[in-house]
């Protein structure tokens, strides 16, 4: 698709999901009592994290479950069970996240223990559409220096990831997650950048490489943190420094509105998404 079409489309769905944002923009105060201190965070700010999701002990035993698993694979590879082993990168020197391991259906091959629970109870207050979890990674980043500029996911439906981390993430050269407060929903930065990259080369359309600064959260914290952020808004992953490493479990989430339907192109990635239920 030309950049044209594609910034139309994306213009088009971001409108629609502001509409939908703007009709359920009350929703976390209808049940206050389900709405805590998190969910409230997550619906302002588009960011929430804590520590001690999991214990360090749980952390260790994912990593080395993980870790064994992904050196038996030197390339892309899917599995017959859905599992697909993706590096990333591998189709030209240009492509972000080169030497990333992304492994899509974690959870079909290394036994999680997650307490989804409780992560759906600090989404789920934050709305009233329907909430569905669609997939579980695992992100390898050993020395990922050419990470993804800031960027969102997409611009409808509004989807959440909960990145829990594996390692102590203490610093940038460890490549945390970083968001931009505030960006998940009526934001002029997103609807500015959409514009600026149709006239610039470098840059994707989803691509966001004007933020502002001052609003950044990075995401910094010891083995068994979680974040949950809404990726609607503007974030990335850090580049990393040579001989650090992150490793992390990634659910994602989908938020759907029957309005969402009404966008051709989300209808079809709703459809996708969803065959599994
Ligand atoms: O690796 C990260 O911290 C963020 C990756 C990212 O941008 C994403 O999963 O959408």
């Amino acid at each position: 698709m030309s950049k044209i079409a594609d910034t139309f489309q994306n213009i088009s769905s971001l409108l629609l999901q502001d509409l939908i944002n703007l009709i359920h923009f009350w929703d976390y105060k209808k049940d206050q009592k389900t709405s805590s201190p998190a969910s409230k965070e997550l619906i302002e700010t588009g960011y929430v994290s804590f520590a001690d999701f999991l214990t360090r002990k749980e952390c260790e035993d994912l990593y080395d479950q993980i870790i064994a698993f992904s050196q038996k694979y030197k390339e892309t590879t899917t599995l017959d069970n859905g599992t697909l082993i993706h590096f990333r990168g591998n189709k030209s020197e240009a492509d972000p996240d080169k030497g990333m391991i992304d492994i899509y259906n974690v959870d079909r091959v290394v036994g999680l223990n997650l307490d989804y629970e409780k992560i759906e109870k600090i989404i789920k207050p934050t709305t009233t559409c329907d909430l569905y979890t669609t997939s579980v990674h695992a992100y390898i980043n050993r020395g990922v220096e050419g990470t993804r500029v800031f960027h969102v996911d997409n611009f409808q439906p509004v989807v959440y990831k909960a990145f829990i981390y594996l390692t102590d993430v203490d610093d940038t050269s460890y490549g945390p997650y970083a968001f931009i407060n505030k960006t998940h929903r009526f934001s002029l930065q997103v609807y500015y950048n959409l514009f600026r990259n149709l006239f610039l080369k470098k840059y994707r359309s989803p691509d966001m490489p004007i933020y502002k600064k001052n609003r950044e959260i990075i995401g910094t914290g010891k083995k068994g943190t979680i974040i949950i952020s809404n990726q609607n808004g503007i974030h990335r992953g850090y580049p990393q420094e040579k001989g650090k490493e992150r490793v992390a479990l990634v659910v994602t989430y989908m938020v759907i509105s029957k309005l969402n339907y009404l966008h051709n192109t989300a209808k079809q990635t709703l459809h996708e998404a969803l065959k599994k239920f």
